[in-house]
């Protein structure tokens, strides 16, 4: 079976791990947003990238969800000495490693695609992780502060601010012009399942959907495409999904999120078993819908939430 993924950080890296516990025999390709990531010190950093690959790969800080086991922080803390900042996003030493990889496999020409395949050489994520588009394309968060509208970037909005004001609008700088990676559209066509993780709907899945040809690759495939709610009661699972959908004027709500990508894309969707009261809701808005546990507490937690995830999509194709 051909599973295609659009993921995330955090949430789409762990619901990884539980599919590939799943459906162990799967050819699984994974779509990753690439929205999130920053220049720093003069290096590119690819969060999402690298939360999926780190934490396939064995190499995660597991309490945290994102950099490396086992960190230091030297590097940060000379340059601070410098007065080079910023200081609010922690790069640990080993982390850096692979930015500066990357960065230099970058500057003599590699595209991320090439370059993302190299480090996951390394890691080993018994997945095909590829970033959405080869193309630079940056999230930023329109905010107030200080009585002034500032467009911000992502991170400086979810890591120093920790998503602490309301985001007014949220815009993929550069989606538009961006074409879908080498492999992306080819491994949507050949799919059989396409789903949706638990991931932020707006600034990770959204994000992905707004390179132009994937949304319309992902509708016009032909096959089920099943999504798991982020959000369980009326708050996100973790992160700030709430803020961020409040901004493209969605109500921070499992059934308002499978609304908002709609069943001319959504086929399946899963809600938590506190939302069952929503299924059907979402029913009626020609989705097909079941509630079951979504809390990824554990990776057989994770594992029994993918197992669900194709299970409906099979509903769906029958
Ligand atoms: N998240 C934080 O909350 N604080 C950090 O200092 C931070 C640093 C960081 C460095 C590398 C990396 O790959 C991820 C990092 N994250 C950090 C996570 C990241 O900000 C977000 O969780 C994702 O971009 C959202 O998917």
């Amino acid at each position: 079976m051909r599973i295609v993924v659009l993921a995330g950080g955090i949430g789409g890296a762990r619901f990884l791990r539980g599919l590939k516990v799943a459906a162990p025999d799967a050819d699984i390709t994974v779509i990753g947003n690439t929205g999130d990531d920053i220049h720093l010190f003069g290096l590119k950093v690819c969060p999402d990238l690298d939360t999926v690959m780190y934490t396939l790969g064995g190499g995660i800080n597991e309490e945290q969800g994102w950099g490396r086991t086992d960190e230091s922080f030297r590097v940060k803390e000379e340059l601070a000495a410098y007065g080079v900042g910023p200081e609010w996003f922690g790069l640990g030493d080993r982390d850096f490693a692979t930015h500066i990889v990357r960065t230099q496999m970058l500057a003599a020409g590699y595209p991320l695609s090439a370059v993302t395949e190299a480090l996951c050489e390394r890691w080993q994520p018994g997945v095909r992780l590829i970033p959405m588009s080869d193309d630079r394309v940056e999230t930023h968060v329109a905010v107030e502060l200080d009585g002034e509208r500032r467009a911000i970037h992502f991170q400086e909005y979810w890591v120093r601010l920790r998503a602490s004001v309301a985001a007014e609008a949220v815009v993929p700088v550069g989606a538009e012009q961006a074409k879908p990676a080498p492999g992306v559209l080819e491994a949507i066509a050949a799919a059989d399942v396409v789903l949706f993780p638990p991931s932020n709907p707006v600034v990770s899945v959204g994000t992905i959907l707004a390179v132009p040809g994937i949304r319309e690759a992902i509708a016009e495939a032909g096959v089920p495409v099943v999504g798991l709610s982020p959000i369980v009661g009326d708050a996100p699972v973790r992160g700030m999904a709430d803020k961020v959908l409040a901004a493209v004027g969605v109500e921070s709500g499992a059934a308002a999120v499978a609304e908002h990508y709609g069943s001319g894309l959504l086929d399946g969707w899963l809600v938590d078993t506190v939302d069952a009261g929503v299924v059907d809701r979402v029913t009626e808005a020609g989705i097909r819908c079941r509630a079951v546990p979504l809390l990824m507490t554990d990776e057989d937690a994770a594992a029994q939430m993918a197992r669900e995830a194709l299970r409906l999509a099979e509903e769906v194709r029958a």
